[in-house]
């Protein structure tokens, strides 16, 4: 197909693929805690295409490797040229569920903080649940390795898939997000939506890990998030996924 041959190209090196960075924010003292990478590709004839269009045909043309590589690549860097300027900015990255099959994930993050120099402190990793469906146990393998080498990991999209259960409570988790679905129902008039977002967070502390709310759009959502003693939200209202040198101006002003 057309767009895979121009990712290939992408791949090997270009500035077509870059990272924006996301915001995230600590709801009890309102400052910004860190951020999530999401990738971009500005294609040379389409523009922008969405990593939800690209993402899987690098999964299935067998360059999830490639990409996650180059994300983890341009996620340490930006970190490194951060701690530079004396600002620590954690950073999360999302990978591929296809990663944690084996110790594929293990060795591309060490690889990419060995060669950066960057601390397994300041980075996270975001999988999705679809990480366990194919061999739950090496699943559960490969993030306690990440988790041994001191990279924190969330759990991604929170109550979308299935099954959800049953993992969470050998705890590979340090962080649980709660899917933007769900956050959209927090609204009055909505008794269920604050209803389940409520067990999340018991849920989720209950386990060990911290609740990150995604997709926060509106101050009625932030407002329920806090009374709910959710730790920390991202979202539209609190500020979009923006170029580096916006989010250091976040961060710098908080210091
Ligand atoms: O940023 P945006 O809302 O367009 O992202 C759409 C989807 O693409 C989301 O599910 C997001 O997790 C995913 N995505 C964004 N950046 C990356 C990335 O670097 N790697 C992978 N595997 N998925 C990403
Ligand atoms: O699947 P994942 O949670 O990684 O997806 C992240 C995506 O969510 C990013 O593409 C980002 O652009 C998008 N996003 C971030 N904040 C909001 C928000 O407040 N509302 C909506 N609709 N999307 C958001
Ligand atoms: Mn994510
Ligand atoms: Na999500």
């Amino acid at each position: 197909r057309e767009l895979e041959a121009d990712l290939r190209v992408a791949l090997r090196g270009s500035e077509e693929l870059f990272l924006v960075y996301q915001p995230k924010f600590d709801l009890g003292r309102a400052d910004p805690v860190g951020c999530e990478a999401l990738l971009r590709w500005r294609h040379p004839r389409r523009g922008m295409i969405s990593p939800a269009v690209f993402v899987p045909i690098t999964e299935e043309a067998g360059l999830a490797a490639d990409l996650s590589r180059l994300v983890l690549r341009l996620a340490c860097g930006q970190i490194r040229a951060w701690m530079a300027q004396g600002l620590e900015v954690p950073v999360a990255v999302n990978l591929s569920a296809q990663h944690f099959a084996g110790d594929q994930a293990l060795v591309l993050v060490q690889e990419a903080l060995v060669a950066a120099g960057v601390p397994a402190r300041l980075l996270e990793v975001e999988v999705t649940e679809g990480v366990f469906i194919r061999n739950a146990d090496a699943a559960r393998e490969a993030l306690a390795a990440l988790r041994a080498l001191g990279v924190r990991v969330a759990l991604d999209d929170f109550g979308t898939g299935y099954s959800s259960l049953s993992y969470l409570q050998h705890l590979p988790f340090d962080v649980v997000k709660v899917d933007r679905a769900f956050v959209r129902d927090l609204r009055p008039g909505y008794g269920s939506g604050v209803r389940v977002v409520d067990a999340i967070v018991r849920l989720a502390h209950g386990l060990g890990a911290q609740v990150v709310a995604e997709g926060v759009e509106l101050p009625e959502q932030l407002e329920a998030l806090r009374r709910l003693g959710c730790d920390s939200v991202q979202g539209f209202l609190l500020g979009r996924p923006m170029p580096p040198e916006e989010l250091e101006a976040l961060f710098d002003a908080g210091r």
